[in-house]
């Protein structure tokens, strides 16, 4: 322990809840709710016991290499490990160019590890072939965000606003297991009389608490957008006034949902007219009113335009920029999911949300990076797109991997395993041996959340100093350091500082200008107890909780309605496969569960996968509750216990997605992209469901956790 209590917060979602860490007698750490302004001292489950991964016993702690093609991995010196990354990535650009190396980032990372990840890409490997697993996250709410509103800060305004809504309408976001201790905000709103709807396959915790629960077939928001809109149309319910002043396109709007008549919208989203007209009319009446989305909305190959279609409802109701209490927003779930997806890892992305593809935007960042911009590589692929290819003439033959476990969250999971089976090389940077670290050939053990200083921006655009509280065991260097001493090898590393004070002021100057600016915030700020939000351009300015209230940051200032229409699903239901797979999350564990299945306490209140069914669906195909059922896609079959529960629709099944191994649902999963964010189709594919047990030499139990796990 450095000093104690140290405030900082959790290692775990976007809410980045306050924790406070001190160290007892006995040498063990105690972790402590912080009264912070979002979480005011409650912690969920995950954070609560997040210090059993602090001294963790299958903490890595020295660099791991492969003995030869196929063996095992062995310890090996920190020299000896880099000098193997190095010597793979010379041969492959020797051999193959630039491109042939890649980097996989997360949105995990803090700003400075995100901002300087993709500084290294660009300016140590000069290659185009950098993204994140933020394109698995919100990617589509961040490209409608942009094509609507010229910019993409998730939610526009704060957390505080949220009591403020006299309605709200939650579409695809389940808070009360996702971010247990933003439910006070909505709880707040309700106590103060607001009424809230939830849209959602399955009726989850949020929708338990919520007044309406609208139950649509999965896949069809869209539709669902659509037919409110064509409500509030043709029941005068537009306000026209701020359509006028404050938008442009919504004739061509209004004319995209012409078709969308509510009995018809019925008949596709299994939510009736009725129950439509309520909410619309709700919505449009009250004093305040507010519209959130989160994944349920997001992971479609139609995301982008499925968000799009919920922006629009909230355009032509007069919500985004009215004030306190009203506007739509984009729940961002990642502990940095907001920055890491502004500082550059993405593949067409430069700091500050500025682009490759931009002349003056490279020329700026060149300039603060001290190269030459005719140096800088082009924007390069997506995330599916760069893990597609691994191995292959096309793609990346060595492959660097910090802060996400594609083996088990990526879709197509089995595929994308092979994929990375083809590289030359995979080297990943992480503190446990993940399923991803387990296939590859370098692995260097990295500093975890309590171990270091650094900011992390959440969803409401508000920067937070997550700070180091107890010391890295010895023989484990911060991601700040491996980038620095793989440049230093690459004969780069004058350009890239170790100190986050200095890489954060850096990341200052390249945002400075930008969409994001994050030039005034600075740690010194923060560490004052100063409240900043970005854009933030000086070191007097107040910072920006909320959004849009004079004008829309486009070319003239006004936001953007656009026409979107439903298309054909990428898979639809048959005789083969008649049931439609969602996924998403449980309340106990996080992600793909690196982190969270060697959690004794949480392993223990969670201890193995599931599948949630109806108890019909489970009658027609003969499964009791806590039988094993198997499922299966085109892509593969996975072996699950089932979880019996009215609370879903018959046609529908749920399965949370931290399991990897044979209980990984991700071999399941499609990776049909949106063609705008290029998004998976993580939530909706249609699915067998059958007894396992009527298959006999199938008998393994699922074990869900890998061989290393504690048992
Ligand atoms: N416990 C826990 N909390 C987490 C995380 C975690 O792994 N575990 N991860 C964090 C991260 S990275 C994220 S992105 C957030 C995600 O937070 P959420 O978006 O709240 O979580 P999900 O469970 O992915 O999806 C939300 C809901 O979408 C519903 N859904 C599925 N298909 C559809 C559809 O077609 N339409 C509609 N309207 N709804 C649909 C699902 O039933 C589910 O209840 O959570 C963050 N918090
Ligand atoms: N079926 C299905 N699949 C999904 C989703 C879904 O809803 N359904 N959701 C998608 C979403 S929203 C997301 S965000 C992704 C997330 O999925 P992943 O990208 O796999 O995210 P994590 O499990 O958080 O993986 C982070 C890894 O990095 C390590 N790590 C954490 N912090 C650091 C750090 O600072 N440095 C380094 N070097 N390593 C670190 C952790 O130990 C862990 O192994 O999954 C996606 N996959
Ligand atoms: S809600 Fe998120 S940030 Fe808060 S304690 Fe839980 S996991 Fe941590
Ligand atoms: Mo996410």
């Amino acid at each position: 322990m450095t000093a104690g209590p140290i405030a900082t917060h959790c290692p775990y979602c976007s809410l980045q809840c306050g924790i406070s860490l001190a160290s007892r007698d006995d040498g063990t750490i105690e972790l402590t709710g912080r009264d912070d302004p979002i979480n005011r001292g409650v912690l969920c489950i995950k954070g609560a016991n997040a210090a059993e991964l602090l001294g963790h016993p299958e903490r890595l702690g020295t660099p791991l290499v492969r003995d030869g093609r196929g063996g095992p991995l062995l310890p090996a010196s920190w020299d000896e490990a880099l000098d193997r990354v190095v010597a793979a990535i010379r041969t492959a650009q020797a051999r193959h160019g630039p491109d042939a190396v890649g980097c996989f980032g997360g949105g995990g990372l803090t700003n400075e590890k995100a901002y300087q990840l993709g500084k290294f890409a660009r300016v140590a490997l000069r290659t185009s072939n950098i993204d994140y697993n933020g394109r698995f996250c919100m990617s589509s709410a961040a490209a409608a965000g942009t094509r609507a509103f010229g910019v993409d800060r998730g939610m526009p305004f704060p957390f505080a606003d949220i009591p403020e809504a006299d309605v709200v309408l939650l579409v695809g976001s389940n808070p009360a297991d996702t971010m247990p201790p933003a439910m006070r905000f909505f709880a707040d709103g309700r106590e103060r009389g607001a009424l809230h709807v939830v849209v959602d396959p399955r009726r989850t915790a949020t929708a338990e608490l919520a007044h309406r629960h609208l139950q649509p077939v999965p896949n069809t928001d869209l539709s669902l957008a659509n037919g409110m809109l064509h409500i509030a149309v043709r029941e005068g319910l537009v306000d026209k006034s701020y359509v006028a002043a404050r938008t442009t396109g919504f004739d061509a709007v209004r004319r995209a949902v012409r078709s969308d008549w509510p009995d018809r919208v019925e008949r596709t989203t299994g939510v009736s007219v009725a129950e439509m007209t309520e909410t619309v009319r709700a919505l449009a009446t009250a004093r305040t009113a507010m519209i959130l989305t989160a994944r349920g909305v997001e992971q479609h190959a139609d995301g982008t335009d499925t968000t799009q279609a919920w922006i629009n409802l909230a355009l032509a109701l007069g919500l985004p920029g009215r004030g306190a209490g009203s506007g739509w927003g984009t729940v961002t779930g990642q502990g940095n999911g907001q920055g890491g997806r502004e500082h550059g890892q993405k593949a067409d992305q430069l700091p500050g949300y500025r682009k490759l593809a931009n002349p003056a935007d490279r020329a700026h960042v060149a300039a603060v990076w001290g190269v030459d911009a005719d140096e800088l590589p082009g924007p390069g692929v997506s995330a599916y797109e760069l893990l597609d290819r691994l191995g292959t003439d096309a793609g990346v033959r060595v492959l660097l991997v910090a802060a996400s476990n594609p083996v088990v969250s990526a879709p197509n999971a089995s595929h994308v395993a092979e994929r990375l089976d083809a590289l030359d090389f995979l080297v990943v940077t992480d503190f446990f041996l993940s399923e991803t670290a387990q296939r590859a050939d370098v692995v260097l053990p990295t500093t975890q959340w309590a171990e270091e200083d650094g900011t992390m921006t959440n969803p409401e655009g508000r920067v937070l100093l997550r700070r180091k509280a107890v010391e890295a065991p010895a023989g484990v260097r911060g991601d700040l350091e491996i980038l620095r001493a793989l440049a230093d090898r690459l004969g780069r590393g004058e350009y890239f500082p170790t100190d986050p004070r200095e890489v954060y002021a850096e990341l200052g100057r390249a945002s400075s200008g930008g969409t994001a600016d994050y030039a005034g915030i600075t740690h010194d700020r923060l560490a004052a107890g100063e409240e900043l939000f970005w854009p933030c351009p000086t070191p007097t300015h107040p910072g920006t909780p909320r959004m849009f209230l004079e004008s829309f940051p486009t070319a003239d200032g006004r936001a953007r309605f656009v026409p979107v229409t439903p298309r054909p699903a990428p898979e639809r239901p048959d005789a083969d496969f008649p049931y439609l797979l969602t996924t998403g999350r449980s309340r106990g564990h996080y992600q793909s569960g690196t982190q969270t299945r060697r959690s004794p306490s949480l392993q223990h209140a969670e201890p193995e996968a599931y599948v949630e069914l109806h108890p019909e669906l489970a009658g027609v195909i003969g499964v009791v509750d806590r039988a094993r059922v198997r499922l299966s896609t085109p892509r593969g079959s996975v072996v699950l216990r089932a979880r019996l529960t009215p609370g879903i629709r018959r046609d529908t099944v749920f399965v949370p997605f931290h399991w990897g191994g044979a209980s990984g649902v991700n071999a399941l999963t499609s990776a049909a992209l949106d063609p705008t964010s290029r998004m998976p189709e993580f939530k909706t594919c249609p699915v067998a469901v059958e007894p396992a047990d009527a298959h006999p030499g199938d008998e393994r139990a699922p074990t869900g956790s890998s061989a290393a796990l504690p048992s």
